[in-house]
C-alpha cells in the first residue's frame, strides 16, 4: 500500500493577482501530486467556504496563510500515514473535521489535498490524471473529449462597464474534432478582436480571457458575435452555436426585481427575463443559458424550465453549486436540465464526482467549469474527460490560466489518439 507521506501548502497568486492555496502531497513511495486552487467573483451564496484571513493589514484582506495552516497542521496531521489509492476515504476524514459547508478549514485547504491526492495517486499508477477520476467515476477507460465553451466576450462581474451579462461564448457543437473546436474558437476570437476594433470599441480583456468594450447591450454584442463567425469557414447555426451566462443573481435586487445597469436601465420581473431568453433563442443560435434567473428564484427557474427547457440546455451554476442536495432540489422541482461543475464549489473530488454521477444517472447534462480567478492548474480539462462529461468552460482561448487547460486537452487527445471521441453533449435540432 502506499501511503500519503507528507502534505505541504503555501500561498501562491491567481490570475487577478489574489493569494490562493497550492498544495503539494508525496506518497511513501515518492510520487508527487500538486494543485492550485482557484477562486470566483460571481459566488453562489450556498458555495462551499473559501476562507481568507481578512487582515486588512495584509494582502488587501485577501490572504489564504490560515487555509494554508490549515491544510499543514491539522489537515496533514490527519491524512498523512492514509491510503492514497482510498480518495473518497481521506476526502471523507477531511469532510468530518472541515465543519458546516467547510468554513472551518475552509474549501480551498480541502480541495488542494483532495486534487493533490487524486493526482500523486494517477503517478503512483504512471497513469494520467484523466484516467484516475475515470476510475474514480467507474469509467473504464475514458475517451471522451469535451466540447469547449470560449467565452469571448467577458461582461458582468469579470469586466468593469461591460455587458450586464457576464459571458458570451462561442459553443462549436457541430464540428468533427477537438481540434477543430479550438482552430474555430480561435479563429471566432480574433475576428471579433478586428470587428471591435473597426467598429471603434476597446479589445481589452476582461477577467475570463474575452472582450470586454463598454456599452454593448445584448442583441448588439450578439449581432458583432454573428459577424465574426460568418468571417470564417464555419457555419453558424451548424458546427457553431452560442451559450450564455447571465450570472442573474448578481442582476438581482433586494426589491424583488433584476435590474440591468449598464445597458438596459429597467426593472425587469422573471417573467419577463424568460421573455427575453424566448426572443433571443428565437433570433440566434443560443442552445445554452446558464444562471438565468437568481440563485433564490426557484419559481423563477421553473417557469424558465417549463417555458424554454425543451429547447435549450438550462445550467445551474449558482442554483446548484456542484452540491447534491441542491442538485436533487433542482431535480424534484424540475428546475433547470444541467448543472455547472466546479470543484471548489464543494470543496472535495469526491463530493464533485457524486455530484456529476447524480446528474448523469437523470440525464443531466454536466458542463465542467473553471473560476474566473484561476492559476496554472489543469486538473479541470483532466476531470471533464475522465467523467466523459462532455462539455468545458474555461475561458477564450487567450490567456495562460484559460489556454492551459485547452492545450492540456490538445495534449490528451493526443494520448488517446483514434480513441479519441468528439461528439455534441445536446441534440442540435
Ligand atoms: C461562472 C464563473 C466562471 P466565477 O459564473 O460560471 O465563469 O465565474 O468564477 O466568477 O463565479
Ligand atoms: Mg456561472
Amino acid at each position: 500500500m502506499t501511503v500519503v507521506k507528507d502534505v505541504h501548502a503555501r500561498e501562491i497568486l491567481d490570475s487577478r493577482g489574489n493569494p490562493t492555496v497550492f498544495t503539494r502531497v508525496e506518497l511513501s513511495n515518492g510520487a508527487i501530486g500538486t494543485a492550485g486552487v482557484p477562486s470566483g467573483a460571481s459566488t453562489g451564496e450556498r458555495e462551499a467556504w473559501e476562507l481568507r484571513d481578512d487582515d486588512p493589514e495584509r494582502m488587501n484582506k485577501k490572504g489564504v496563510l490560515k487555509a494554508v495552516a490549515n491544510v499543514n497542521g491539522t489537515i496533514s496531521s490527519i491524512v498523512v500515514g492514509m491510503d492514497a489509492e482510498d480518495q473518497p476515504g481521506i476526502d471523507q476524514a477531511m469532510i468530518d473535521v472541515a465543519g458546516e459547508n467547510k468554513a472551518t478549514l475552509g474549501a480551498n485547504a480541502t480541495l488542494g489535498v483532495s486534487i493533490a491526492v487524486a493526482s500523486a495517486a494517477a503517478s503512483d499508477s504512471r497513469v494520467s490524471l484523466y484516467r484516475r477520476f475515470g476510475e474514480l467515476f467507474g469509467v473504464e477507460s475514458p475517451t471522451r473529449l469535451p466540447v469547449p465553451m470560449f467565452n469571448i466576450l467577458n461582461g458582468g462581474a469579470h469586466a468593469e462597464d461591460s455587458t450586464d451579462f457576464q459571458e458570451f461564448m462561442v459553443f462549436p457543437l457541430g464540428v468533427d474534432s477537438f481540434e477543430d473546436a479550438m482552430r474555430a474558437g480561435v479563429e471566432i476570437y480574433a475576428n471579433l478582436k478586428s470587428i471591435l476594433s473597426a467598429t471603434g470599441h476597446s479589445t481589452t480583456l476582461g477577467d475570463e480571457g474575452g472582450f470586454a468594450p463598454s456599452g454593448l447591450d445584448t442583441t448588439t454584442t450578439l449581432d458583432l458575435m454573428c459577424k465574426a463567425v460568418e468571417k470564417t469557414r464555419w457555419k453558424l447555426g451548424e458546427e457553431i452555436f452560442f451559450a450564455l451566462d447571465v450570472a442573474a443573481s448578481e442582476l438581482w435586487r433586494k426589491e424583488g426585481h433584476y435590474w440591468l445597469e449598464r445597458t438596459e436601465q429597467k426593472r425587469w420581473s422573471s417573467e419577463e427575463l424568460v421573455g427575453e431568453y424566448k426572443s433571443l433563442i428565437d433570433k440566434y443560435p443560443i442552445v445554452s443559458i446558464e444562471d438565468g434567473l437568481d440563485e433564490n428564484d426557484w419559481d423563477g427557474w421553473k417557469l424558465l424550465t417549463e417555458e424554454i427547457g425543451e429547447r435549450v440546455q438550462l445550467v445551474g451554476d449558482d442554483l446548484l453549486v456542484t452540491q447534491k442536495a441542491e442538485l436533487q432540489k433542482a431535480l424534484d422541482e424540475k428546475s433547470a436540465n444541467s448543472i455547472l461543475i466546479k470543484l471548489n464549489q464543494v470543496g472535495t473530488v469526491t463530493e464533485t464526482l457524486e455530484t456529476m454521477a447524480l446528474a448523469h444517472a437523470n440525464g443531466w447534462g454536466t458542463v465542467v467549469s473553471h473560476r474566473s480567478g484561476e492559476t496554472e492548474d489543469t486538473t479541470i480539462a483532466d476531470l471533464a474527460v475522465g467523467t466523459g462529461a462532455g462539455q468545458i468552460k474555461t475561458g477564450a482561448p487567450a490567456r495562460g490560466e484559460r489556454t492551459a487547460k485547452y492545450n492540456r486537452l490538445l495534449i490528451i487527445g493526443d494520448e488517446l489518439g483514434t480513441e479519441a471521441e468528439f461528439t455534441s453533449p445536446i441534440d442540435i435540432k
